[in-house]
């Protein structure tokens, strides 16, 4: 399926609306670490991103270690940045606990 690449125009744009997301070195992806209270919490999170992530067809990659989950969103399809990675994070970001 082909999924548009955000222009650098859109990408910009669409990062500052995504306090504490940054662009990865390559441009190609958006990164975020969040800290949980525990590995509970964390997993939990997961679970929660998962589920929503599969509904979107749209997957993270990610790590976690105890309390915290390192978030990569990038677009295989587009090779590069897609709406679909923008409204993801936000999504994440509407759960994800206070900095
Ligand atoms: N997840 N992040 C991400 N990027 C994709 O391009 C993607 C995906 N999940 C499923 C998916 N594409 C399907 O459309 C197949 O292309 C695998």
């Amino acid at each position: 399926m082909s999924i548009a690449r955000l222009t650098d125009a859109e990408r910009a744009a669409a990062l500052g609306t995504l306090p504490g997301w940054n662009l990865r070195e390559d441009g190609l992806a958006i990164v975020r670490t969040l800290k949980f209270g525990d590995f509970n919490e964390a997993f939990g999170f997961m679970t929660r991103v998962a589920i929503e992530a599969d509904k979107r067809d749209h997957h993270p990659e990610w790590f976690n270690v105890y309390n915290r989950v390192e978030i990569t969103l990038t677009t295989h399809d587009a090779e590069g940045l897609s709406e679909r990675d923008v409204a993801l994070a936000r999504f994440i970001d509407g759960i994800a606990p206070a900095a």
